[in-house]
């Protein structure tokens, strides 16, 4: 019988020593800012579209959805009573007559916890701003460890229009990115909208009506100096193809993002509306299939694409595709998959698959407190992997030192974004 070969004890790394390295890897994990990638906040001088305060929070639709599983109220009385009267009905169903047990509402009162205010409604609507001043923007976003964020802004929306129109200040820490669900998804409900505009566009996509789409996507891109271009797809999304849609990508979205060495940004998976009557909260989610993201990736090898994916399935499978496609940078753990549980197992599978070459976390946050809770988790799931996989490393010999762990956070946290933006 061969003998086992004898394994000798490696050597104690000149690095960290194993015992310090968990408090040490949260401590770098904490005090490393972010970028927040995507988020459907607005920067102060976009005025009331910045959604902050305690009644906003309540209001979050992740929230208004739980409430319906409680009070059973019909969707038109819940629809025609007033904010503070829907956050009354949210806190006596979701956190009086039962525990805040959910990602959601458990969300609230960590940001209670965080800004130091009691944990009750009228404390809460007391301390939390409903107006965002500057100086509150800069105080949350500190709280949160957050440098940069990244809004989610749309032309087609007549309001957020408006306020472009205005030339808002833009406000350093706040980033534009170019949303277009309307366009891509809704193209013929939009082309009165896009004329009236003064755009030359048909239904169908005729040679001016292409040039005239592209003149609209630089007109707004550089007006909004956005840093990517964006849009959500269901579960059946496909490319390429002869669909408007896949026509839209081909012919108008995909050139100007090469023209322009802008990174476009694919959320694929949202089914929209499957409950009507719940409006924003009234989405779900399906199965993404990786052959278009497949097909793009590896017929527009110059083209940087952000992915993130809304069902849990779809999760390992994107990973696989990040390994074939050094142009895919996965981000996020979007929406219905950012709670503790699924964002460690994701979280886990990307590391052990890519290694620090992805975006772990965006906070997708609508109301402007909620990052304090989002990061707060994001980093807690962070910190406890990377310090099991520097862990690993250590017992086999290798040297981690701090500066190491700092450069890896940095990258996760930030780097990796602003590389693939600026890689040209
Ligand atoms: O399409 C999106 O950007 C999604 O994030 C939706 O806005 C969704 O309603 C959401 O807020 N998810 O967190
Ligand atoms: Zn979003």
């Amino acid at each position: 019988m061969p003998e086992t070969p004898h394994v000798s004890t490696p050597p104690p790394s000149p690095g960290l020593p194993v015992q310090a390295l968990d408090e040490l890897v949260a401590r770098i994990v904490q005090r490393t800012r972010a970028t927040d990638m995507h988020t459907h906040l607005f920067a102060p001088s976009f005025g009331s579209l910045l959604l902050c305060g305690a009644d906003e929070l309540l209001n979050f639709h992740y929230i208004v959805a739980e409430s319906f599983r409680a009070h059973h109220l019909p969707y038109s009385e819940f629809r025609h009573m007033s904010r503070a009267s829907r956050s009354d009905l949210i806190w006596e169903s979701l956190f009086v007559q039962r525990s805040p047990l959910s990602e959601a509402t458990s969300g609230v009162l960590e940001i209670g916890q965080a800004l130091g205010v009691d944990l009750r409604l009228d404390a809460l609507r007391e301390a939390l701003c409903d107006v965002p001043t500057e100086t509150y923007v800069t105080r949350v976003l500190d709280l949160a460890g957050v440098d940069s964020v990244v809004m989610t802004n749309d032309p087609l929306d007549p309001v957020e229009r408006a306020v472009w129109e205005r030339s808002p200040a833009m406000h350093p820490r706040f980033h534009a990115a170019l949303r277009l669900d309307r366009l891509l998804n809704h193209y013929q409900a939009v082309v009165p909208e896009l004329c009236s505009l003064g755009y030359a566009v048909r239904d169908t996509l005729d040679a001016q009506t292409v040039l005239e789409l592209r003149r609209f996507l630089d007109h707004w891109l550089e007006r909004m100096g956005a840093l990517y271009v964006a849009f959500s797809a269901g579960d059946d999304f496909s490319f390429p193809g002869e669909s408007t849609r896949e026509q839209l990508l081909e012919r108008v979205i995909l050139p100007v993002c090469l023209a322009r060495e802008l990174p476009l940004a694919l959320m694929i998976g949202s089914r929209r509306q499957v409950n009507q009557d719940l409006g924003d909260a009234g989405d779900s989610l399906g199965r993404a299939s990786m052959l278009p993201i497949e097909a793009l990736c590896s017929r527009y090898p110059d083209q940087r694409f952000f992915v993130t994916v809304l069902s849990r399935e779809s999760q390992h499978e994107l990973v696989v595709t990040a390994r074939k496609f050094h142009n895919l940078m996965i981000f996020g753990c979007w929406w219905f998959v950012n709670t503790d549980s699924l964002v460690t197992e994701i979280t886990r599978m990307r590391l052990e698959l890519l290694g620090p070459t992805f975006i772990p976390q965006h906070s997708d946050a609508r109301v402007l407190e909620q990052v304090i809770y989002k990061w707060q988790r994001a980093r807690h799931v962070i910190a406890r992997l990377l310090g099991d996989r520097y862990r690993r490393l250590i017992e086999m010999g290798w040297t981690v030192r701090e500066d190491d762990i700092e450069r890896d956070v940095r990258a996760l946290l930030n780097d990796n974004f602003w590389g693939f933006i600026r890689r040209a």
